[in-house]
């Protein structure tokens, strides 16, 4: 078990338990430019050029991709910085966060 001792009556952990984990998804659509989309994934998701036109593509095909998965609150970061990012450049470029 992962209570010990006086801290078992106060509810407090000792031993850290892993953090829920959650995917960072982009969406396709009809408009975005691809080049943004590679944009995207270089500057907010730390990949290649490489990588970043492998999902592009991916995500083009398939209507979905994963970008990366995070901690809550990174993955909540990332996607409101992605979805400001093509609002203020006039995209509809939408990226959403799931469970693990
Ligand atoms: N489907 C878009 C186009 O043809 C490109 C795109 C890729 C958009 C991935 C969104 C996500 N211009």
């Amino acid at each position: 078990d992962d209570r010990q001792g006086a801290g078992a009556a106060l509810l407090t952990r000792t031993r850290p338990k892993r953090p829920d984990m959650y995917r960072v998804l982009l969406l396709n659509d009809d408009y975005t430019p691809m080049e943004f989309v590679v944009q995207v994934l270089e500057q907010f998701f730390n990949k290649s050029r490489e990588d970043a036109t492998r999902i592009m593509y991916h995500v083009h095909q398939t209507g979905v991709g994963v970008c990366g998965v995070y901690t809550f609150e990174v993955a909540e970061t990332k996607v409101a910085q992605v979805m400001d990012f093509s609002r203020r450049h006039q995209h509809p470029l939408q990226c959403v966060m799931e469970k693990n």
